[in-house]
Protein backbone atom coordinates (compact mmCIF):
# COMPACT_ATOMS: atom_id res chain seq x y z
CA UNK A 1 0.00 0.00 0.00
CA UNK A 2 1.72 3.30 -1.23
CA UNK A 3 0.43 6.80 -0.15
CA UNK A 4 0.43 9.33 -3.17
CA UNK A 5 3.23 11.89 -2.30
CA UNK A 6 2.59 15.66 -1.37
CA UNK A 7 2.75 18.26 -3.95
CA UNK A 8 5.44 19.84 -2.70
CA UNK A 9 7.92 16.55 -2.96
CA UNK A 10 6.06 15.85 -6.82
CA UNK A 11 7.80 18.93 -7.22
CA UNK A 12 10.59 18.44 -6.03
CA UNK A 13 11.51 15.16 -7.66
CA UNK A 14 10.34 17.04 -10.94
CA UNK A 15 13.41 19.59 -10.69
CA UNK A 16 15.82 16.91 -9.92
CA UNK A 17 14.44 15.11 -13.01
CA UNK A 18 15.42 18.08 -15.02
CA UNK A 19 18.64 18.22 -13.22
CA UNK A 20 19.74 15.20 -14.69
CA UNK A 21 18.03 15.54 -18.31
CA UNK A 22 20.01 18.48 -18.69
CA UNK A 23 23.05 17.13 -17.06
CA UNK A 24 22.80 14.38 -19.78
CA UNK A 25 22.18 16.92 -22.17
CA UNK A 26 25.31 18.52 -21.55
CA UNK A 27 27.18 15.17 -21.31
CA UNK A 28 26.38 14.11 -25.15
CA UNK A 29 27.08 17.68 -26.35
CA UNK A 30 30.77 17.49 -24.44
CA UNK A 31 31.32 14.04 -26.00
CA UNK A 32 30.31 14.67 -29.19
CA UNK A 33 32.43 18.32 -29.39
CA UNK A 34 35.53 15.72 -28.07
CA UNK A 35 35.53 17.19 -24.13
CA UNK A 36 35.98 13.88 -23.55
CA UNK A 37 36.96 10.54 -24.74
CA UNK A 38 35.84 7.14 -24.01
CA UNK A 39 31.88 6.99 -24.40
CA UNK A 40 28.69 7.70 -21.99
CA UNK A 41 25.85 6.46 -21.39
CA UNK A 42 22.63 8.84 -20.98
CA UNK A 43 19.78 7.72 -18.81
CA UNK A 44 17.46 10.00 -20.29
CA UNK A 45 14.01 8.21 -20.32
CA UNK A 46 14.62 6.95 -17.10
CA UNK A 47 14.79 9.71 -14.58
CA UNK A 48 12.16 8.24 -12.57
CA UNK A 49 13.76 5.58 -11.31
CA UNK A 50 17.03 6.97 -9.93
CA UNK A 51 14.52 9.74 -8.08
CA UNK A 52 11.83 7.59 -6.89
CA UNK A 53 14.11 5.08 -5.20
CA UNK A 54 16.59 7.87 -4.06
CA UNK A 55 13.89 9.34 -2.47
CA UNK A 56 12.78 6.26 0.13
CA UNK A 57 16.55 6.57 1.53
CA UNK A 58 18.03 8.04 4.20
CA UNK A 59 21.09 9.83 3.47
CA UNK A 60 23.43 6.62 5.24
CA UNK A 61 22.01 4.63 3.22
CA UNK A 62 24.34 3.65 0.26
CA UNK A 63 23.82 3.01 -3.78
CA UNK A 64 25.90 1.22 -6.57
CA UNK A 65 24.57 1.88 -10.00
CA UNK A 66 26.52 0.84 -13.67
CA UNK A 67 27.94 3.09 -15.91
CA UNK A 68 24.68 4.50 -17.09
CA UNK A 69 25.00 5.89 -13.14
CA UNK A 70 24.78 9.82 -13.68
CA UNK A 71 21.35 10.19 -12.91
CA UNK A 72 21.72 7.98 -9.49
CA UNK A 73 24.80 9.76 -8.53
CA UNK A 74 22.70 13.25 -8.69
CA UNK A 75 19.81 11.38 -6.71
CA UNK A 76 21.93 10.70 -4.08
CA UNK A 77 23.09 13.94 -3.61
CA UNK A 78 26.52 14.24 -5.85
CA UNK A 79 27.00 17.70 -7.01
CA UNK A 80 26.84 18.08 -11.21
CA UNK A 81 29.82 20.38 -11.34
CA UNK A 82 31.72 17.59 -9.55
CA UNK A 83 30.34 14.80 -11.95
CA UNK A 84 30.50 16.72 -15.14
CA UNK A 85 34.34 17.32 -14.34
CA UNK A 86 34.47 13.77 -13.38
CA UNK A 87 33.31 13.13 -17.12
CA UNK A 88 36.01 15.39 -18.20
CA UNK A 89 38.52 14.19 -16.29
CA UNK A 90 39.77 17.15 -14.10
CA UNK A 91 41.18 17.35 -10.87
CA UNK A 92 37.95 18.68 -9.38
CA UNK A 93 35.62 15.89 -10.59
CA UNK A 94 34.20 13.22 -7.78
CA UNK A 95 37.23 10.62 -8.69
CA UNK A 96 39.70 13.02 -9.06
CA UNK A 97 39.55 12.88 -13.12
CA UNK A 98 40.35 9.30 -12.31
CA UNK A 99 37.41 7.83 -13.10
CA UNK A 100 35.15 9.41 -15.99
CA UNK A 101 32.00 8.68 -17.39
CA UNK A 102 31.48 5.03 -15.64
CA UNK A 103 33.39 5.35 -12.64
CA UNK A 104 31.86 7.85 -10.30
CA UNK A 105 31.67 7.44 -6.59
CA UNK A 106 31.05 9.71 -3.09
CA UNK A 107 31.65 7.69 -0.58
CA UNK A 108 30.38 10.90 1.85
CA UNK A 109 26.76 10.70 0.05
CA UNK A 110 26.89 7.04 0.54
CA UNK A 111 27.54 6.67 -3.33
CA UNK A 112 30.16 3.41 -3.65
CA UNK A 113 30.71 4.03 -7.30
CA UNK A 114 29.43 2.56 -10.58
CA UNK A 115 30.85 0.12 -12.83
CA UNK A 116 31.57 -0.61 -16.25
CA UNK A 117 31.36 -4.57 -16.46
CA UNK A 118 27.81 -5.70 -16.51
CA UNK A 119 26.59 -6.73 -13.08
CA UNK A 120 30.08 -7.11 -11.54
CA UNK A 121 28.39 -4.24 -9.05
CA UNK A 122 25.60 -6.34 -7.61
CA UNK A 123 28.39 -8.65 -5.85
CA UNK A 124 29.95 -5.48 -4.32
CA UNK A 125 26.65 -4.30 -2.99
CA UNK A 126 25.82 -7.57 -1.24
CA UNK A 127 29.45 -6.60 0.66
CA UNK A 128 28.49 -3.44 1.16
CA UNK A 129 24.93 -4.16 2.81
CA UNK A 130 26.97 -7.42 4.46
CA UNK A 131 29.30 -5.06 6.32
CA UNK A 132 26.29 -2.76 7.26
CA UNK A 133 24.92 -6.06 8.76
CA UNK A 134 27.90 -7.00 10.49
CA UNK A 135 28.06 -3.26 11.90
CA UNK A 136 24.65 -3.05 12.71
CA UNK A 137 24.26 0.42 11.45
CA UNK A 138 20.90 -0.30 10.10
CA UNK A 139 21.63 0.96 6.64
CA UNK A 140 20.06 -0.18 3.65
CA UNK A 141 21.94 -0.61 -0.01
CA UNK A 142 20.22 -0.38 -2.99
CA UNK A 143 21.67 -1.42 -6.38
CA UNK A 144 20.99 -0.50 -9.92
CA UNK A 145 21.51 -2.63 -12.96
CA UNK A 146 19.93 -3.21 -15.99
CA UNK A 147 17.66 -6.49 -17.49
CA UNK A 148 21.18 -7.75 -19.53
CA UNK A 149 22.51 -8.01 -16.12
CA UNK A 150 19.93 -10.32 -14.96
CA UNK A 151 21.52 -13.02 -16.98
CA UNK A 152 24.92 -12.87 -14.98
CA UNK A 153 25.99 -15.49 -12.58
CA UNK A 154 27.01 -12.50 -10.63
CA UNK A 155 23.41 -11.43 -10.03
CA UNK A 156 22.16 -14.97 -9.39
CA UNK A 157 25.12 -15.83 -7.21
CA UNK A 158 24.39 -12.82 -5.15
CA UNK A 159 20.53 -13.36 -4.75
CA UNK A 160 21.08 -16.94 -3.29
CA UNK A 161 23.84 -15.38 -0.64
CA UNK A 162 21.60 -12.59 0.41
CA UNK A 163 18.17 -14.35 0.86
CA UNK A 164 20.30 -16.89 2.78
CA UNK A 165 22.00 -14.30 5.12
CA UNK A 166 19.09 -11.82 5.07
CA UNK A 167 21.62 -9.10 3.62
CA UNK A 168 19.55 -5.64 3.55
CA UNK A 169 20.13 -5.11 0.22
CA UNK A 170 17.20 -3.80 -2.29
CA UNK A 171 17.38 -4.38 -6.24
CA UNK A 172 16.04 -2.80 -8.78
CA UNK A 173 16.53 -3.70 -12.42
CA UNK A 174 15.87 -1.20 -14.84
CA UNK A 175 14.64 -3.00 -17.58
CA UNK A 176 14.82 -0.71 -19.96
CA UNK A 177 13.90 -3.05 -23.36
CA UNK A 178 17.08 -3.62 -24.70
CA UNK A 179 21.06 -5.00 -23.78
CA UNK A 180 22.92 -2.86 -26.54
CA UNK A 181 21.35 -4.16 -29.26
CA UNK A 182 19.71 -6.74 -27.86
CA UNK A 183 15.85 -6.33 -27.35
CA UNK A 184 15.13 -8.29 -23.92
CA UNK A 185 12.22 -10.18 -25.40
CA UNK A 186 14.53 -12.50 -27.18
CA UNK A 187 17.14 -12.65 -24.21
CA UNK A 188 14.65 -13.38 -21.39
CA UNK A 189 12.04 -15.92 -21.96
CA UNK A 190 9.88 -14.69 -18.90
CA UNK A 191 6.93 -11.94 -19.26
CA UNK A 192 8.41 -10.26 -16.00
CA UNK A 193 12.34 -10.56 -14.45
CA UNK A 194 11.00 -9.73 -11.02
CA UNK A 195 9.57 -13.53 -11.47
CA UNK A 196 13.45 -14.50 -11.56
CA UNK A 197 12.89 -13.65 -7.40
CA UNK A 198 10.60 -16.84 -6.95
CA UNK A 199 13.01 -19.25 -7.44
CA UNK A 200 15.31 -17.83 -4.78
CA UNK A 201 12.99 -16.97 -2.14
CA UNK A 202 12.62 -13.49 -2.05
CA UNK A 203 9.77 -10.90 -2.98
CA UNK A 204 9.79 -9.83 -6.73
CA UNK A 205 7.69 -6.90 -7.79
CA UNK A 206 7.02 -5.35 -11.24
CA UNK A 207 6.60 -1.31 -11.21
CA UNK A 208 5.69 1.31 -13.90
CA UNK A 209 9.59 2.49 -13.92
CA UNK A 210 8.40 6.02 -15.82
CA UNK A 211 6.36 6.93 -12.82
CA UNK A 212 8.48 7.72 -9.97
CA UNK A 213 5.57 7.71 -7.25
CA UNK A 214 5.76 4.26 -8.03
CA UNK A 215 8.93 3.45 -8.04
CA UNK A 216 9.14 4.91 -4.30
CA UNK A 217 6.31 3.19 -3.19
CA UNK A 218 7.87 -0.07 -4.36
CA UNK A 219 11.31 0.72 -2.91
CA UNK A 220 10.27 2.15 0.45
CA UNK A 221 8.43 -0.73 1.30
CA UNK A 222 11.28 -2.82 0.07
CA UNK A 223 13.86 -0.32 2.72
CA UNK A 224 11.77 -0.84 5.20
CA UNK A 225 11.49 -4.93 5.02
CA UNK A 226 15.55 -4.69 4.71
CA UNK A 227 15.60 -2.43 7.65
CA UNK A 228 13.70 -4.98 9.84
CA UNK A 229 16.14 -7.55 8.68
CA UNK A 230 14.07 -9.74 6.89
CA UNK A 231 16.28 -9.41 3.85
CA UNK A 232 16.58 -8.35 -0.22
CA UNK A 233 13.45 -7.27 -2.26
CA UNK A 234 13.84 -7.62 -6.15
CA UNK A 235 12.01 -4.72 -8.11
CA UNK A 236 11.78 -4.90 -12.03
CA UNK A 237 11.23 -1.17 -12.57
CA UNK A 238 10.02 -1.28 -16.49
CA UNK A 239 10.89 1.82 -18.99
CA UNK A 240 11.95 2.49 -22.10
CA UNK A 241 16.15 3.33 -23.16
CA UNK A 242 16.63 6.35 -24.65
CA UNK A 243 17.39 6.26 -28.47
CA UNK A 244 20.42 4.44 -28.77
CA UNK A 245 22.94 2.43 -26.04
CA UNK A 246 25.47 5.18 -25.76
CA UNK A 247 26.54 8.56 -27.19
CA UNK A 248 28.48 6.50 -29.96
CA UNK A 249 26.83 3.15 -30.44
CA UNK A 250 23.58 3.09 -32.19
CA UNK A 251 21.21 0.28 -31.19
CA UNK A 252 19.87 -1.46 -33.92
CA UNK A 253 16.32 -0.64 -34.14
CA UNK A 254 14.15 -2.24 -36.47
CA UNK A 255 12.98 1.24 -37.80
CA UNK A 256 12.89 5.38 -36.53
CA UNK A 257 9.66 4.65 -34.89
CA UNK A 258 11.48 2.27 -32.39
CA UNK A 259 14.34 4.25 -31.55
CA UNK A 260 11.90 6.99 -30.59
CA UNK A 261 9.74 5.06 -28.55
CA UNK A 262 11.54 6.68 -25.23
CA UNK A 263 9.76 9.77 -26.18
CA UNK A 264 6.43 8.72 -26.04
CA UNK A 265 7.24 7.15 -22.06
CA UNK A 266 8.63 9.96 -21.01
CA UNK A 267 8.51 10.19 -16.89
CA UNK A 268 9.20 13.97 -17.35
CA UNK A 269 5.94 15.11 -19.42
CA UNK A 270 3.89 12.61 -17.87
CA UNK A 271 5.19 14.11 -14.34
CA UNK A 272 4.18 17.43 -15.74
CA UNK A 273 0.75 16.92 -16.27
CA UNK A 274 0.34 15.05 -12.71
CA UNK A 275 1.36 18.00 -10.97
CA UNK A 276 -0.78 20.32 -13.56
CA UNK A 277 -3.79 18.73 -12.09
CA UNK A 278 -2.94 18.96 -8.74
CA UNK A 279 -2.61 22.55 -9.16
CA UNK A 280 0.95 23.43 -10.01
CA UNK A 281 1.13 26.36 -11.88
CA UNK A 282 3.36 26.21 -15.62
CA UNK A 283 5.60 29.34 -13.55
CA UNK A 284 6.42 26.74 -10.90
CA UNK A 285 7.40 24.55 -13.68
CA UNK A 286 9.53 26.94 -15.43
CA UNK A 287 11.39 27.99 -12.44
CA UNK A 288 12.60 24.23 -11.64
CA UNK A 289 13.01 23.93 -15.62
CA UNK A 290 15.24 27.04 -15.44
CA UNK A 291 17.12 26.17 -12.26
CA UNK A 292 17.77 22.88 -13.16
CA UNK A 293 19.43 24.40 -16.33
CA UNK A 294 21.18 26.74 -14.57
CA UNK A 295 22.67 24.12 -12.33
CA UNK A 296 24.10 22.35 -15.47
CA UNK A 297 25.35 25.00 -17.19
CA UNK A 298 27.44 26.41 -14.54
CA UNK A 299 28.47 22.76 -13.75
CA UNK A 300 29.80 22.33 -17.41
CA UNK A 301 31.44 25.71 -17.26
CA UNK A 302 33.55 24.61 -13.73
CA UNK A 303 34.61 21.41 -15.53
CA UNK A 304 35.25 23.20 -18.81
CA UNK A 305 37.95 25.60 -16.74
CA UNK A 306 38.94 23.57 -14.05
CA UNK A 307 42.67 21.88 -14.66
CA UNK A 308 43.28 17.87 -15.50
CA UNK A 309 45.53 16.12 -13.22
CA UNK A 310 49.06 16.79 -12.67
CA UNK A 311 51.37 14.19 -14.03
CA UNK A 312 53.08 13.95 -11.13
CA UNK A 313 50.27 12.74 -9.25
CA UNK A 314 49.79 9.52 -11.71
CA UNK A 315 50.52 7.52 -8.56
CA UNK A 316 48.26 9.22 -6.33
CA UNK A 317 45.08 7.05 -5.07
CA UNK A 318 46.80 3.99 -6.39
CA UNK A 319 47.05 2.03 -3.22
CA UNK A 320 44.66 2.39 0.20
C1 LIG B 1 30.63 -8.64 -18.18
C2 LIG B 1 30.38 -7.73 -19.35
N1 LIG B 1 29.95 -8.24 -20.51
C3 LIG B 1 29.69 -7.44 -21.56
C4 LIG B 1 29.88 -6.08 -21.47
C5 LIG B 1 29.55 -5.15 -22.65
N2 LIG B 1 28.29 -4.47 -22.33
C6 LIG B 1 28.30 -3.20 -21.88
S1 LIG B 1 26.76 -2.65 -21.54
C7 LIG B 1 26.07 -4.09 -22.03
C8 LIG B 1 24.56 -4.25 -22.03
C9 LIG B 1 23.96 -4.36 -20.69
O1 LIG B 1 22.57 -4.22 -20.79
P1 LIG B 1 21.67 -3.99 -19.54
O2 LIG B 1 22.16 -4.78 -18.39
O3 LIG B 1 20.26 -4.23 -19.96
O4 LIG B 1 21.89 -2.45 -19.18
P2 LIG B 1 21.55 -1.13 -20.03
O5 LIG B 1 22.79 -0.81 -20.81
O6 LIG B 1 20.39 -1.42 -20.91
O7 LIG B 1 21.28 -0.09 -19.03
C10 LIG B 1 27.04 -4.99 -22.45
C11 LIG B 1 26.75 -6.34 -22.95
C12 LIG B 1 30.37 -5.57 -20.25
N3 LIG B 1 30.59 -4.27 -20.07
N4 LIG B 1 30.58 -6.40 -19.20
MG1 LIG C 1 18.84 -2.82 -20.66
Amino acid sequence: MTTEPELKTLLGWYGQMWTIRYFEDNAIASFRQGLFTGSTHPCIGQEAIAVGAAAALEPADQVLATYRGHGHAIAKGLEPRSLMAELLCKETGCCGGRGGSMHLCGVDKGFMGTNAIVAAHIPIAAGVALANQLKRNGRVVVVFFGDGATCEGAFFETLNMAVLWKIPLVLVCENNGFAISVPTRTAIPIENISQRADGFGLPGVTVDGNDPALVHGAVAEAVARARRGEGPTLIECKTVRWERHSAISAGKYANEEEAMKWKKADPIPRLEKVLLARGATEAQLQALREKAKAVNDEALAFAIASESPKPATVGDFVYA
